[in-house]
């Protein structure tokens, strides 16, 4: 059973880490696997982002992350694809700015799921406060290096964060490098939330790690 799109967005702002797959940054194991141990760990706010499985083996994945999410009382949101969220009864959909325009992703997914989008400067979270309740949260980054995106956009440093904290009109989450050893200078920035891939998927006790970062903050 997926939760509405109040429900959901009450957890966002609850929550200090937002975690997303990355099932090759998994150390052998599986995103579902993964998915498992940082609910354990106490996420309840998680991403489903896979660059390289066939919509078979999405499906396949986001229907066990739907029944995980559904004993959690977690949010579930699915990376690029409305379709395959529609179909798994996911609780939303991010999307960044080259996929279909946020608009196009409301018409699909209707009034009662999550939207959201990523940003990476100032004109494109100026863009995302003008589509209003079109869209439910942004992400803003990559605020350090990373390597677990292809092509990224340039590094934004906390300064963009600092940014959006002043001036984005929807919720935020940081993204992009970010570790337990940053985590604090991210918030301090002004960062509630921090969505993280490789320093929770590549962690050898995944919900050790997830306590480790809570606890920071
Ligand atoms: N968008 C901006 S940076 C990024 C995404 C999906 C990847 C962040 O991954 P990591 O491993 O936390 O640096
Ligand atoms: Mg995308």
């Amino acid at each position: 059973m997926p939760m509405n799109r109040s429900e959901a967005m009450r957890i966002f702002r609850a929550s200090p880490i937002y975690a997303i797959t990355a099932e090759k940054l998994s150390e052998g194991r599986t995103a579902v696997e993964t998915v498992e141990q940082m609910l354990a760990g106490g996420i309840r706010f998680l991403q489903y982002r896979e660059k390289e499985k066939t919509g078979r083996e999405m499906y396949a994945d986001c229907l066990a992350i739907r029944k995980l999410c559904d004993q959690y009382h977690a949010v579930f949101i699915v990376d690029d694809f409305p379709a395959l969220a529609l179909a798994v009864d996911a609780d939303g959909v991010h999307v960044g700015q080259d996929d279909l325009p946020a608009a196009a992703v409301r018409r699909i997914l209707g009034t009662d799921k999550v939207i959201g989008l990523s940003t990476h400067n100032p004109r494109q979270l100026e863009a995302s406060n003008a589509l209003g309740d079109t869209i439910d949260y942004i992400g803003c980054g990559p605020v350090y290096p990373t390597r677990t995106k292809d092509r990224p956009a340039p590094v934004t440093g906390l300064g963009y964060i600092r940014y959006a904290a002043a001036h984005a009109t929807h919720p935020f989450t940081a993204i992009g490098g970010i570790k337990a050893h940053n985590l604090a200078d991210v918030r301090a920035a002004g960062a509630t939330t921090c969505a993280l891939v490789s320093e929770i998927t590549k962690a050898p006790d995944i919900s050790a790690k997830v306590h480790e970062l809570i606890t920071i903050l």
